[in-house]
């Protein structure tokens, strides 16, 4: 028999290829040395330093799995989503940034783009010297995306696009955002645009106020008659599944993010209540707490190992959107019950920032929220198990 080891039950080390092992590690040590540190305070102020989307581009770590010719790393999306663990083990909201630059901005530039956006794009999305952001989401389109407003009108030469996009993540900051819209030059179906800083008509307001997220930047997309031309048009895909197609990567590198996030929680509740006396001995020597640890080992030992089996299908080319789903519903809502358990379990201490156990559980309830809530995406299986839709 083999050996317990409660970092890892089911020796998922063992299971990587030497340069996933390296991209996590290059990702752990960037991670706990340079955001660690500054996360607290970034919080507390509702402040997204613009230096980290630079400072992840030089460690290679923005558009993981975009191909090395227009500045990506190349890389499988095992290790995409290991980086997506490591940065979400700090804060969810660096993990945000690097999601929709990499499988939100970059993806769709290079799946659906021309030769011309991608040559234009993605070197310096990769680099970070230029932030990207995603619109799909509008003030009355949420879980319901097909329902939303914004349209491209045919001009000559191009388009002119009018609508508001909400709750974006990095729009105040964005220098290239890819948005979707109705487009009545192709039926009224879905098409996706890049779009530029310093257009004519196009704002980001940031919302302020948030008490969830507040260490990434979230704002809306303001379209008033943007004009752009045929240029601005992703050409190679139409209707709801091209920001689906973006969606399924992000769901999956959330998926092996909130595990990041839960295993950060869970190393502190064990440390602390091993620290920690009360009655004269550990509070780790009570069963309460043990069984709480238990439950806690076993959920991301599950949701680590069906996070890489969906990996290495991914690049085989066989996962399926619902799985994707499997992993996004189950492993976001385990993960903020255990950051909440873990909160508990420090006590008065569990509500100080010091401890990093309530910010975790408060930057899950977006994570549970956003790419599709934990409901719909319950009901995306529904329909793939039973066949009839009730969203
Ligand atoms: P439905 O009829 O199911 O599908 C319409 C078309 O899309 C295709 N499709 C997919 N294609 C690829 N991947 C997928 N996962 C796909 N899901 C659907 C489908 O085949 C169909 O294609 P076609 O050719 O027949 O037209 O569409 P519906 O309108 O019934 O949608 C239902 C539902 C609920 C599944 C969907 O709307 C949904 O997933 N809602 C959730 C919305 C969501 O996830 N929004 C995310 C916004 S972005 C975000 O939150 C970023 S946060 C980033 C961060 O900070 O980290
Ligand atoms: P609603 O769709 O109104 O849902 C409200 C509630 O109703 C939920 O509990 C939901 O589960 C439930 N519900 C909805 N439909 C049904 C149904 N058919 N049956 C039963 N229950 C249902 N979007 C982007 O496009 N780009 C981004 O970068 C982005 N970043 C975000 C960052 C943050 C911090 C947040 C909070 C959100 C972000 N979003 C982004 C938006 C996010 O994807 C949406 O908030 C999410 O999809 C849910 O939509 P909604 O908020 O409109 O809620």
């Amino acid at each position: 028999m083999g050996r317990f080891d409660w970092q890892d039950p089911f020796a998922l080390d063992a299971q990587l290829t030497d340069e996933e092992r390296m991209v996590r590690d290059t990702a752990h040590n960037y991670a706990r040395e340079k955001l660690l540190p500054r996360v607290g305070s970034a919080f507390e102020r509702e402040e997204f330093d613009r230096d980290i989307m630079s400072e992840m581009g030089a460690l290679g770590l923005l558009g993981a799995t975009v191909p090395v010719e227009y500045g990506g790393a190349g890389l499988g999306y095992v290790s995409y989503g290991l980086v997506a663990r490591e940065v979400e083990a700090v804060d969810s909201g660096y993990r945000s940034a690097m999601s929709v630059q990499s499988s939100l901005v970059m993806h769709p530039i290079n799946a659906y783009g021309t030769e011309a956006q991608k040559q234009k794009y993605l070197p310096k999305l990769a680099t970070g010297e230029w932030v990207g952001c995603f619109g799909l989401t509008e003030p009355d389109a949420g879980s319901d995306p097909g329902g939303m407003k914004t349209r491209a009108k045919k001009i000559d030469g191009g388009y002119s696009l009018s609508g508001s996009k909400m709750w974006i993540t990095n729009s105040p900051i964005a220098d290239v955002f890819v948005v979707w819209a109705k487009s009545d030059a192709h039926d009224g179906k879905i098409k996706g645009f890049v779009l530029e800083k310093g257009m004519k008509g196009l704002s980001a307001p940031k919302i302020e106020g948030k008490l969830s997220l507040r260490a990434s930047v979230t704002g809306e997309i303001v379209m008033d008659e943007v004009k752009v031309g045929e240029d601005a048009l992703l050409p190679n895909v139409e209707g709801l599944k091209g920001p689906f197609g973006c969606l399924n990567r992000a769901r999956y590198g959330i998926a092996w993010g909130s595990m990041g996030a839960a295993e950060f929680c869970m190393h502190a509740a064990r440390q602390y209540t091993l620290d920690r006396h009360q009655f004269g001995v550990p509070l780790a020597s009570k069963q309460l707490v043990q069984i709480k640890l238990a439950d806690m080992e076993t959920e991301i030992a599950l949701g680590l190992q069906g996070c890489l089996r969906a990996g290495r299908m991914f690049d085989e080319g066989s996962l399926a959107p619902e799985t994707i789903s499997i992993l996004k519903r189950n492993n976001c809502g385990k993960a903020l019950a255990i950051a909440r358990v873990a909160r508990d379990m420090h006590g008065g201490n569990g509500i100080s920032g010091e401890f990093h156990v309530i910010r975790h559980a408060i930057n899950l309830e977006t994570v549970n929220t956003y790419e599709g809530t934990h409901d719909v995406h319950g009901l995306i299986l529904g329909r793939a198990i039973t066949g009839i839709p009730a969203f």
